[in-house]
């Protein structure tokens, strides 16, 4: 089939599913067309089934806010003119379900059709979507599609909560490679690189907002260290990094913490981790969790959102409420106490992962793309 891919091009989880879910479609035959406005940074190469369309915004002296949805659902009409496109696959609502219903129309005066798959990824239903500055157009453009996914039940169950939603909503869970990361276990991890070889390697990987709750990251960490000889790594960036490295400094924790900012390559990073942390005020899915976990990570969360879905508790890892650091770090010093446990648990993730993986998940999408053309929208 010929799709097009609209994403945030950026390290977030909506970006990174779209752009490994296309990757994964060119693969298998498919054309592929991301449209967005820069390359997606896990979209290494280019090919003849695998296509990049910038989105470029004019800048003219009166918008206070330049207007990307109208150059967005311009360039989606354009390209789906150009190359025949037949379906418009929006990954996290806003604003890509609004500009893909406006290209759609569009179209239709054109007398060319097009079906729009939203995939609804998180924020963009619970923190920002459901806001009343856009609750109104966000539910307006997930009843306008043709299919609408969720990245899990809760996602799915929250949809429903905060809108009135016309259309079943198809639970599509996140997915892992697990090729890339057999690649890995294959490969010698670089440890000594960042542990002594008695310490253990605890990570945290976000984009450092307020959700992500980087602070009581390191809390947990103040906690672990007490007992265990440990090293924490920190990757991404984020309006929250300040406040991290402020407390890192408070606590001196400066020579056990490295902040290594953003990464293309994470699985180079998560191969030598032993614990994973994420606790998140809210995680609609949690993929950071799922990729530490393919990479055999046990996993330290909050059991809020969709991570139950993904951690499960005294398995793969231990979930707690949210804040509740003490339990986190008493969680993660009883998985990281004798080689024996940790060692389990990271089998336990591991093996847990096989249930998201590619070759499952890839499949369900083909049939949903498939599907949009047997039903009457
Ligand atoms: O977590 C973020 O802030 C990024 C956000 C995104 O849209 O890129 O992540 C959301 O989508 C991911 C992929 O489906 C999920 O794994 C994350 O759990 C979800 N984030 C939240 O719900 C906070």
């Amino acid at each position: 089939m010929k799709i097009g891919i609209v994403c945030y091009p950026t390290f977030g989880g909506s970006g990174v599913v779209a752009t490994e879910l296309g990757m994964a479609l060119a693969d298998k035959g498919h054309e592929v067309h991301f449209i967005t406005y820069n390359q997606p940074v896990r979209l290494d190469f280019l090919s003849h089934k695998l296509h990049f369309h910038q989105v470029i915004v004019e800048e003219y002296p009166l918008f206070q806010y330049q207007p990307y949805e109208l150059a967005l659902s311009s360039k989606m009409v354009d390209v789906v003119e150009k190359h025949n496109l037949e379906v418009l696959h929006v990954h996290y609502a806003i604003p890509h379900a609004y500009a893909a219903f406006m290209a759609k129309q569009m179209l239709k005066e054109k007398k060319i059709p097009v079906k729009v798959v939203t995939t609804l990824h998180g924020t963009d239903i619970t923190l920002v979507g459901s806001h009343p500055t856009y609750k109104t157009a966000v539910e307006f453009s997930i009843n306008n599609s043709d299919v609408v996914t969720a990245v899990s039940n809760n996602l799915k169950e929250t949809t429903n909560r905060l809108f009135t939603i016309k259309n079943d909503i198809k639970v599509i869970y996140n997915f892992i490679d697990s090729k890339k990361y057999d690649k890995i276990h294959n490969q010698k991890c670089n440890r000594i690189a960042v542990a002594q070889p008695h310490e253990k390697i605890l990570t945290h990987i976000s984009n450092f907002r307020p959700v992500k709750r980087v602070e009581d990251v390191v809390e947990i960490f103040y906690r672990v260290q007490k007992e265990i000889p440990s090293k924490l790594l920190l990757i991404g960036e984020g309006p929250e990094r300040l406040k991290a490295e402020k407390l890192v400094e408070k606590h001196k924790l400066s020579n056990k913490v490295l902040f290594l900012g953003n990464s293309s390559e994470v699985s180079k990073i998560l191969c030598y981790t032993d614990v994973f942390l994420l606790p998140s005020q809210t995680e609609s899915f949690g993929l950071a969790a799922l990729e530490a976990m393919a990479a055999k990570s046990a996993v330290i969360s909050t059991n809020t959102g969709g991570l139950p879905e993904v951690n499960i508790n005294g398995v793969t890892g231990y979930l707690s409420n949210l804040g509740d650091v003490d339990d986190m770090a008493k969680n993660a010093i009883s998985i990281l106490k004798d080689d024996s446990t940790l060692a389990l648990f990271k089998e336990n993730a591991r093996e847990h992962t096989k249930r998201f993986s590619l070759e499952n998940i890839l499949p369900v999408y083909e049939e949903i793309y498939k599907s949009c053309y047997k039903t009457k929208v």
